[in-house]
């Protein structure tokens, strides 16, 4: 709207440039109007014979007069109109060279922004392709995210199944170790108590092998004291594993004893059926190692030991005299012992 009233301010201002050049050609006629009359005035004056007069001439001059005060007032108005259309004319160009110093500012401004529109531009379609391949780089990354994710929650279940499993083996560990520090102590103790049975061992061998040679040596000695002792006992007889003797004389009950025990044995002292036949075969009647002396009635052998199995002859032991404490075997059947007095005499039996 601005510009289109300058365009016409503009307009207005070359229509009345117009009109004020067109003012001289108006003067220039009034000019010959007035030349003509001039010149009528000159013919008229040079008719004066035809036309003269005084009050002509007085009426030319003022009307000259009054011509040339219009033609001053029409100066001065053309004078004022010119320098007005000049300052407009002037300030109409300045505006004219600012809008045009504007449009080539504008027109510079207007190439440089369609510069920077087309780097824009390019830059623009630079960032579409860079987004277009991020949009699918990020695309792609999601997927590989998603899998990622998805691996991700895989081992972390996997990892919660191993926190798991660790910390049962870790309590198993530890159960183990303590069952492990328990059969080390074990194990200690038992090294230890192995050790001392290796040193007991040690000993023991040393010391069954001392026995042994003890053993060795006694067995030395007992054989060689047995074949003494059948060389002493000379008449001696080997029943199972003892041996016997029969006396040839008589002695009563206690010295009789007191004769084995001289050679190391005792008075025959009766364990078995085949023992009572095998003294049976003896024909004497021979004190055998039972005595009721201690305690009457109650039998014992010499050793101490108790009677169990009895030979007794029928009706005995009856103490038929008084303290018939000693038994005797007599030679008449198997069943052949008989109670008599201990100082009564008769032949022995010792056993060895
Ligand atoms: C009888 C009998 C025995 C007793 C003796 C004593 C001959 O046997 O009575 O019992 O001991 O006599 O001499
Ligand atoms: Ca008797």
């Amino acid at each position: 709207m601005e510009e289109d009233n300058k365009y016409e301010n503009l307009e207005s201002i070359y229509t009345n440039i117009d009109n004020y050049n067109n003012l001289p050609r108006v003067q220039e006629r009034s000019c010959l109007d007035t030349e003509v009359q001039k010149r009528g005035c000159e013919a008229a004056s040079e008719g004066r014979q035809a036309c003269s007069g005084k009050p002509a001439a007085v009426c030319l001059g003022l009307l000259c007069v009054l011509l040339l005060a219009v033609i001053i007032g029409l100066w001065i108005k053309h004078d004022a109109g010119r320098d007005q259309l000049q300052s407009s004319y002037d300030n109409m160009t300045k505006e004219r060279d600012q809008l045009q110093s504007s449009y080539d500012n504008m027109t510079k401004e207007r190439d440089q922004l369609l510069d920077i529109n087309n780097n824009l531009t390019l830059e623009r379609d630079q960032l579409q392709s860079s987004y277009d391949d991020l949009t699918m780089e990020r695309d792609a990354f999601q997927q590989k995210l998603e899998l990622l994710t998805g691996e991700r929650n895989q081992l972390q279940r996997d990892y919660d199944n191993m926190t798991k499993e660790r910390d049962q083996l870790q309590s198993s560990y530890d159960n183990m170790t303590k069952e492990r520090d328990q059969l080390q102590s074990s194990y200690d103790n038992m090294t230890k108590e192995r050790d001392q049975l290796l040193d007991i061992n040690n000993n023991l061998t040393l010391e069954r092998d001392q026995l042994q040679s003890s053993y060795d040596n006694l067995t030395m000695e007992r054989d060689a004291i047995q074949q003494k002792l059948e060389m002493c006992f000379k008449g001696w007889r080997k029943f199972g594993s003892s041996y016997y003797y029969f006396s040839n004389g008589r002695k009563n009950w206690a010295e009789s004893r007191q004769y084995c025990r001289e050679m190391g044995a005792d008075l025959l002292i009766i364990n078995s059926r085949e023992e009572q036949e095998f003294i049976k075969e003896v024909n004497i009647d021979a004190w055998i190692g039972l005595s009721d002396a201690q305690t009457e009635g109650i039998w014992k052998w010499v050793d101490g030991s108790p009677l169990t199995t009895v030979y007794w002859s029928t009706g005995e032991p009856n103490g038929a005299h008084k303290d018939e404490d000693c038994a005797v075997n007599e030679v008449v059947s198997l069943s052949t012992w008989n109670d008599i007095p201990c100082s009564s005499e008769a032949g022995w039996i010792c056993e060895l």
